[in-house]
């Protein structure tokens, strides 16, 4: 261990006084001409070929680590090999991140990978030698830093997901598979989110989710069964809108087919009056899926249903003198508020103004959104608060993607109906709002604290049907990048089944499991938090070419 290390020094030593030629001189196997330069090749170690060399999370983060992980099909799973300058190294480049791999310096037994965007001196410069006794495409990769007979190679640690690729002394017998790496040239992709890439991650979700989320018992349940099933409602609700999403910009017909089972599914469940349910909210989202649903597909029923429970839910929410509604109808909620009911009762309400020609319901609209505006936004920002006790009137403070989008979404509704300008403003200033606000260092969308609560996992989807409508209704595109760079960056991060954890800044895992700092969640069985990828890709406006 110690001689190499120190053998290690000596060569970089040597190397940083070098001309090219005199680096290429140094060189003592034929190279590994069949590799064209400028091409990108899926990189796979041998004794494992499901799995490839990865910029650990597809972080854009300098420094990241380059480990071996399941291939997923992705750019942050492929790399541009280029020869330097002398014609002898490769760089190896990744596609989606554009930095390069780079070994820690000095090089030594173990040394690890990392990307760094710059690729001008040795420690980013690799020597790809045929390994031909073992078969085609296979390959030893090494650190270009080291000039004696014996050189260092590329190997990966252990067998699962996000083992470390290092650097190791020529390893033989039944070893020697590990220092074997299979560079399979691809087709280039793009990092453009395009409408395959979309339709992939709506097919995965309903593959895994889809048949499961149906109740075929076909038995009625009781009242107080329903209610335990309480917590499903809003979130049932919220996907079905993606599916309504979905429908609105692909007109695929078979979403409409897909709604109408999920609706009769939810009926089953939850029976046609849901007021039951003390949560005002819960109540709301499925009003805005329904009457959502009867304004494209013309479904009488969906009106009805909207209607009835939208009014019954109105009627006993709304809080006077204020004339903001109720959250929830339990006795120890009775006087709270929250952007949550509010904002999508603004929203309910407009669509219900559009689908019966009542004018009424754009005026509860209006005066909700007033009211809302005093006591939960703050127009010199465009933060939306969550919720106030009427008693203390001292807000939470706290910006949610789902309330940031609700608001946005009423504000848009509004300005298109009454055309003042100060909707307009309202929805500009939200908007910027939430983009500066859940952004990380990378420009890509980041909301720490919706991570893994069981409600707030699907949060963000709500927001993306909202900014769809921004960029539609207001003919601004000044965040159509941000949006695609985090729809880019949940793609990168899909597993090898194609579903995507709302955490769109780490891989989604193999066995559907992500760790909390508190808790694991596990989400084979559950959609709601992979929703959001799928609200992302179908709401994500793309850009014919
Ligand atoms: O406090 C409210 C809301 O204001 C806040 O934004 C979120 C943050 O938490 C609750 S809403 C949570 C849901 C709980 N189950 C029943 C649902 O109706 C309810 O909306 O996470």
């Amino acid at each position: 261990m110690k001689k190499i290390t120190l053998w290690a020094l000596s060569a970089m030593t040597m190397l940083a006084g070098c001309s090219a030629s005199e680096v290429s001189s140094l060189v003592e196997e034929a190279q590994a001409s069949d590799l064209i330069s400028g091409a990108v090749y899926k990189i796979s170690p041998y004794s494992d070929e499901t799995r490839s060399m990865f910029v650990r999370n597809a972080s854009f983060d300098e420094g990241t680590e380059i480990v071996a992980w399941t291939d997923t099909k992705v750019n942050a799973q492929r790399w541009r090999l280029t020869k330097d300058p002398t014609g002898v190294y490769f760089y190896l480049t990744n596609v989606y991140t554009g930095k390069s791999v780079h070994i820690q310096s000095p090089v030594s037994l173990g040394a690890r990978l990392r990307q760094y965007g710059k690729e001008n001196d040795y420690t980013y410069k690799w020597t790809i030698t045929k390994a031909e006794q073992v078969g085609p495409d296979c390959y030893y990769i090494s650190p270009s830093s080291l000039a004696s007979g014996e050189r260092l190679y590329l190997e990966i640690g252990g067998g699962e997901d996000g083992t470390n690729i290092q650097s190791y002394i020529k390893r033989t017998g039944d070893q020697a598979d590990k220092q074997i790496w299979k560079l399979e040239r691809v087709q280039e992709a793009p990092n453009k989110f395009t409408s395959v890439m979309r339709d992939e991650i709506v097919r995965s979700w309903k593959a895994q989710y889809y048949k499961k989320s149906q109740n075929n018992a076909g038995y009625t349940l009781s009242d107080a069964e329903r209610l335990n099933n309480a917590s499903h409602q809003w979130q049932d609700a919220e996907m079905f809108e993606i599916v309504l999403d979905a429908y609105e910009t692909t007109q695929d017909p078979s979403y409409k087919e897909m709604f109408h089972q999920l609706y009769i599914n939810f009926v089953d469940e939850n029976q046609k009056n849901w007021l039951y349910n003390p949560f005002n909210d819960d109540i709301t989202w499925m009003v805005i899926a329904c009457v959502r649903a009867y304004l494209l597909f013309g479904t009488q029923e969906y009106l009805d249903v909207a209607k009835e429970n939208f009014d019954q839910m109105y009627a006993r929410a709304l809080m006077l003198p204020e004339g903001v509604l109720r959250w929830c109808e339990k006795e120890a909620e009775r006087d709270k508020t929250n952007s949550c009911i509010n904002c999508p009762a603004m929203v309910a309400s407009c669509y219900l103004a559009q689908a019966t020609g009542d004018e009424n319901y754009y005026e509860k609209a209006k005066n909700l959104y007033e009211k809302q505006s005093i006591y939960l936004y703050e127009s010199s920002t465009g933060m939306v608060y969550d919720c106030v006790t009427l008693t203390s009137l001292s807000p939470w403070k706290w910006a949610s993607t789902y309330n940031q989008g609700t608001f946005l979404g009423a504000s848009l509704m509004l300005y298109q109906h009454y055309k003042d300008a100060l909707y307009k403003t309202n929805a500009q200033m939200t908007a910027r709002y939430t983009i500066e606000h859940f952004s990380d260092d990378n420009g890509i969308l980041n909301a720490p604290d919706e991570r893994s609560d069981n409600d707030r996992r699907g949060f963000k989807g709500i927001l993306m049907r909202y900014l769809r409508s921004y960029i539609n209704i207001m003919d601004d595109t000044q965040y159509l990048p941000w949006m695609e760079a985090s729809a880019l960056q949940a793609y990168n991060n899909r597993n090898s089944k194609g579903i995507i954890w709302t955490v769109w800044e780490e891989k989604s895992a193999e066995n559907f499991v992500y760790k909390a700092s508190d808790k694991d969640v596990r989400y084979s069985n559950d959609p709601w938090g992979t929703s959001t990828a799928v609200s992302i890709a179908v709401n994500l406006p793309l850009i014919q070419k």
